[in-house]
C-alpha cells in the first residue's frame, strides 16, 4: 500500500493512504536512504509504501522525490533536514506594509525556488489596508513580477473571503509551501483558505500548551478544493540552498536570458566588458531592484553564506 506523509513528528508519521484512511506509522529500522544524508528519513510531503498489517503501521520504502527543500543542521554539517518533498509550488505572501516585504527578499525567495526547480508564485496580501500611495507600489510590483517575470501574481486580503478565489482555484490540486516574513498573514490566510483549520491548530496548541504549534516538524493541510498547502512558520524563504556562485546568475530569469549575449562565458555581470547584463540595465530591460538583489545574493556567497564553489 502507498501513501502521502502529511505529518511528521520526528519519531512517528502521519500517512494519508490511498483509500484516504490516516495511518500513524513508524519507520522500518532498516528503510534504504537514499545518497542525501538527514537528520530526518521521511518527510512531509513523501509519497511511501507501508506495510499497514503490522502494529504500529510500518513505511517500508520512500518513493521517488519529484523534488524537495532542505535546512543545512548547520553550516559545517554535511547534514541536513529536509523541511519538505514533492512540492508543485512555492508561494511567497508578501506586504507592501505591515510588515515591509522588501523586494530582496522577493528576489532571493524567487532565487531560491529556481535553484529548487519549483514554480512560484507571490501573493500581495492585506491590500485593504494601503493607501493611494502602497497601492500604486504594489501595482509597480506586480507589473515587475507578474508583467515582466511572469511569475503569477495574487492581491488579496486574508479577511475578505472573496478577494481569494482567484488564488483559492490556482491552489487547487498543488501542494504549496506558504513562507512569509512573521505576520504578513500566512496563517490567517491559511485559515481562510481551509475553514476547518482553526479548530485544529487550536488542538495542536493546546497538546503543546503554547500559542503556536511547532516549528520543526511541518504540517500539510488539506485544501477543501483539493491539494495541500504547508505552513511552516520556521522558514523565512527556503533553507539554505546549494547555489553555485557561477550560477548565481541562473536563478535570475532575465539575467540568465540576457547573459547569453554576455561577451565571456563567465561574466559576473559586475565589470566585464561586453557585459549584456548590465547594458539591458541601462536600457531598463532589467530593473534596478532586482541587479541589487542579484549583486547582494553574490555578496552572501562571498561571506560564505552559500556553499562556495
Ligand atoms: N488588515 C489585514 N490584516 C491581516 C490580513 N491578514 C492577516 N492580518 C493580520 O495580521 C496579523 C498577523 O497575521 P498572521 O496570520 O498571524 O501572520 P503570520 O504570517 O502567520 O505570522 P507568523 O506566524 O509570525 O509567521 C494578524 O493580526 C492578522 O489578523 C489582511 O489581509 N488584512
Ligand atoms: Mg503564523
Ligand atoms: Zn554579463
Amino acid at each position: 500500500m502507498t501513501g502521502l506523509v502529511i505529518k511528521s513528528t520526528g519519531s512517528s508519521y502521519s500517512v494519508k493512504t490511498e483509500g484516504g484512511q490516516m495511518l500513524e506509522c513508524k519507520i522500518r529500522g532498516n528503510l534504504r536512504m537514499k545518497s542525501i544524508r538527514t537528520t530526518n528519513p521521511v518527510a512531509v510531503g513523501d509519497r511511501v509504501r507501508i506495510e499497514s498489517n503490522s502494529s504500529p503501521a510500518l513505511i517500508t520504502e520512500i518513493l521517488e522525490r519529484k523534488n524537495y527543500i532542505i535546512r543545512r543542521s548547520s553550516n559545517l554539517s554535511k547534514q541536513a533536514h529536509i523541511l519538505a518533498a514533492n512540492l508543485d509550488l512555492a508561494a511567497l505572501i508578501v506586504t507592501v506594509n505591515y510588515p515591509e516585504t522588501s523586494t530582496v527578499f522577493i528576489d532571493r525567495f524567487l532565487a531560491s525556488a529556481e535553484a529548487y526547480r519549483i514554480p512560484a508564485c507571490l501573493v500581495f496580501n492585506k491590500t485593504d489596508c494601503y493607501d493611494s500611495e502602497e497601492l500604486e507600489y504594489l501595482k509597480g510590483l506586480e507589473a515587475l513580477y507578474y508583467g515582466a517575470l511572469e511569475y503569477p501574481c495574487f492581491s488579496v486580503s486574508a479577511l475578505d473571503a472573496s478577494s481569494l478565489s482567484g488564488l483559492r482555484s490556482f491552489l487547487q490540486g498543488k501542494t504549496t509551501l506558504i513562507s512569509g516574513n512573521s505576520g504578513v498573514g500566512k496563517s490567517t490566510l491559511a485559515n481562510a483558505l481551509i475553514p476547518s483549520l482553526e479548530t485544529k491548530t487550536a488542538e495542536i496548541s493546546q497538546y503543546h500548551n503554547k500559542g503556536m504549534h511547532t516549528t520543526t516538524f511541518s504540517e500539510m493541510f488539506e485544501l477543501p478544493e483539493g491539494g495541500y498547502i504547508i505552513d511552516t512558520p520556521g522558514i523565512k524563504g527556503f533553507g539554505s540552498v546549494d547555489m553555485d556562485k557561477a550560477e548565481m546568475g541562473h536563478y535570475f530569469k532575465e539575467i540568465f536570458r540576457f547573459s547569453k549575449d554576455c561577451r565571456f562565458a563567465d561574466c559576473t555581470h559586475t565589470h566585464e566588458p561586453g557585459c549584456a547584463v548590465r547594458s539591458a540595465l541601462d536600457k531598463s530591460y532589467i530593473s534596478q531592484s532586482r541587479y541589487r538583489s542579484y549583486l547582494s545574493m553574490r555578496q552572501d556567497e562571498d561571506s560564505g553564506k552559500y556553499r562556495g564553489s
